[in-house]
């Protein structure tokens, strides 16, 4: 294989025309409002992206897919895109029936024509498509806990491109590209597919790949969804942009990719390829663990390092681009420079130099250098602005306890004492305030109090995310909504649970506000300790005992914490 084709590839919209009055007459379908992952999947439906998918899979297709990587008629195709939908939406619908596509603020995108409905065997399709039903797979989490229980499948009619406002230049469809290259006269072109920021190291591959390949460079960054913990898009765009500077002139261009990535491995690195020779590439790197989900829940690799490769040369031909495998590259210090370390004939007589990337993520973390050899200057400040150390990072301190048994009172010292040392805003979540600011029309009940955790975890995350310090105060009695405030909060920064780990008799014996006699009478129902229980946490990040201790004194374990955990600098 020399050459693409670079004629243009059908597009799923209608004409400017038809798609003016299509979107009048859409407006009176029943409509489906896209989640993120489904309007990253339509965009490169409609645009070409996924071609020859000409809509979400019937269910044929869909069986096809899951079981051989295989549409119905045969053409190759590794991973399924279906329309998931709620029991509800999809009982409502007739077969035959259009729907509209909105995206999630209304505007429609798309009329779909609905053939094919099923409920899918999800377990099935784990193990098929991802090699384990296992929810630690993050595809596979997604399956089970966030798509619909209904798939809906049938042709799609493109009336307009999902709206970005954010870094337009750079957003090419398939045949945008394809018309770039043909401009360029680039008739060889070498795609990288990154989720990450690039370094010197991913600068020297990419650009030795091209030399091999004898072709022209085409970063292809997704930023449609990646790995949840990634490094935002935003970030990672700033940081492409300078590196993109470093390669000679007219070598190398960069374009954003809107896909929303599954970690699928093998068959994730086929797709990645179907993808590419639709957007006019010839070659396509292929590295070690290409789109590797992580661990799964036994603490072992979901997929061996080179299954991508392997299943990759399989199909290449098939695929249309052939593939350039990733060299895995060190700096040699003596050298200055980095080469592919399979290729060093001296290993044992230079100095081989590498920062993976949990140390690097260590480096930023605690504020330490991060060598120009590994990375440039650019790139690093783009990421320090967005990992400060987390002496600088937002954080929330969560305490939990029973009513009575000091949470309030440690919670504001603490407060004074973090707004004495400065730095960062302070915020008191007590529960006292939340029920008065928040929460004033919620009781007691089970899911009244989860409502109201809830609310107390998006506040304080919102305040982890800006830079700021959370301290909330409530009872939270139940494990699980705990949980899922931590979760919440930690997308953005640090979590530490402080249980005050006052007896629920000590508590009843201080009653300081009147209450457990009134819930001992029966006066108060689900009194927490009393008539409704209390998860006691079993592993917070720290835990105070508050009978003989002062309250300065519990206030002062929660700092000496936060110092452990470089929360504080000393
Ligand atoms: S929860 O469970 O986390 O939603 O509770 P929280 O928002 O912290 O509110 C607890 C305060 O409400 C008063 N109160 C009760 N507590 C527990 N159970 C029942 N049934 C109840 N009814 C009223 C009580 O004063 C709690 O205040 P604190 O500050 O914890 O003493």
């Amino acid at each position: 294989m020399q050459h693409q084709n670079l004629a243009p590839i059908p597009e799923l919209y209608v004409s400017h025309e038809s798609a003016q009055k299509l979107k009048v007459e859409a407006a009176d379908l029943i409509s489906w409002d896209l989640n993120p992952r489904q309007i990253c999947d339509l965009e490169l439906l409609m645009n070409g992206g996924f071609n020859p998918l000409k809509g979400f899979l019937s269910e044929a297709d869909y069986d096809g897919v899951v079981d051989n990587m295989r549409l119905a008629n045969g053409a190759l195709w590794p991973m399924p895109i279906n329309l998931d939908v709620s029991e509800k939406f999809a009982e409502a619908l007739e077969l035959g029936q259009d729907i509209a596509l909105r995206d999630q603020e209304g505007v429609i995108l798309a009329t779909m024509t609905v053939t094919d409905r099923w409920t899918p065997n999800k377990a099935r399709e784990a193990e098929k498509v991802f090699g384990a039903d296992d929810s630690a797979h993050p595809a596979v989490n997604y399956l089970h806990n966030t798509a619909g229980s209904v798939y809906l499948g049938g042709p799609v009619t493109g009336i307009q491109q999902p709206v970005h406002y954010d870094f337009r230049g750079s957003r090419d469809t398939p045949n945008e590209l394809r018309a770039l290259f043909r401009k360029l006269g680039w008739r060889r072109v070498v795609a990288f597919q990154t989720r990450n920021p690039l370094h010197r190291a991913h600068q020297e591959l990419t650009f030795r790949a091209a030399k091999e390949a004898q072709a022209n460079l085409l970063i292809h960054p997704v930023v449609g969804m990646t790995k949840p913990g990634d490094v935002d898009h935003f970030t990672r765009v700033r940081c492409y942009e300078a590196v993109i500077d470093k390669y000679p002139g007219s070598t190398t261009t960069m374009s954003l990719l809107n896909l929303a990535m599954r970690m699928g491995g093998p068959r994730e690195a086929v797709w990645h390829g179907l993808i590419r020779a639709n957007h006019g590439c010839t070659h396509f790197i292929v590295g070690r663990d290409h789109a590797g989900p992580g661990k799964n829940s036994a603490g072992d690799d979901f997929y061996g390092p080179y299954d991508a490769q392997d299943l990759f040369r399989k199909y290449q031909d098939e695929i249309g681009v052939e593939m350039v495998d990733f060299k895995h590259m060190v700096y040699v210090q003596e050298r200055a420079q980095y080469e592919p370390m399979d290729e060093i004939e001296d290993k044992d007589d230079v100095t081989i130099l590498n920062i993976s990337g949990t140390e690097l993520r260590r480096r930023l973390q605690e504020g330490l250098e991060i060598p120009e050899w590994f990375s440039f200057p650019e790139v690093v400040s783009e990421l320090r602005r967005t990992r400060p150390p987390r002496s600088q990072q937002g954080f929330t301190v969560f305490f939990t306890g029973f009513s009575g048994s000091g949470k309030s009172t440690i919670a504001n010292a603490l407060m004074v004492k973090l707004m004495e040392m400065g730095g960062r805003p302070v915020t008191l979540l007590d529960g006292d305030i939340v029920r008065k600011n928040l929460s004033s029309e919620l009781g007691f009940s089970k899911e009244h109090r989860d409502l109201n955790i809830r609310r107390i975890g998006y506040v304080a995350s919102e305040i982890t995310k800006n830079g700021g310090i959370a301290i909330c105060a409530p009872i939270a009695p139940y494990a699980t909504t705990r949980r899922a405030v931590r979760e919440d909060v930690e997308a953005f920064g640090a979590f530490i649970e402080v249980h005050v780990a006052t007896t629920i008799e000590e508590c009843e014996r201080r009653d300081r506000k009147g209450l457990y006699k009134l819930a001992r009478e029966g006066k108060i129902k689900e009194f927490t300790g009393i008539s409704d229980p209390y998860d006691v946490p079993e592993t917070p990040e720290l835990r105070v005992e508050t009978e003989g201790a002062d309250v300065d004194n519990c206030a002062h374990q929660v700092i000496l914490k936060l110092e452990q955990m470089g929360l504080i600098a000393g």
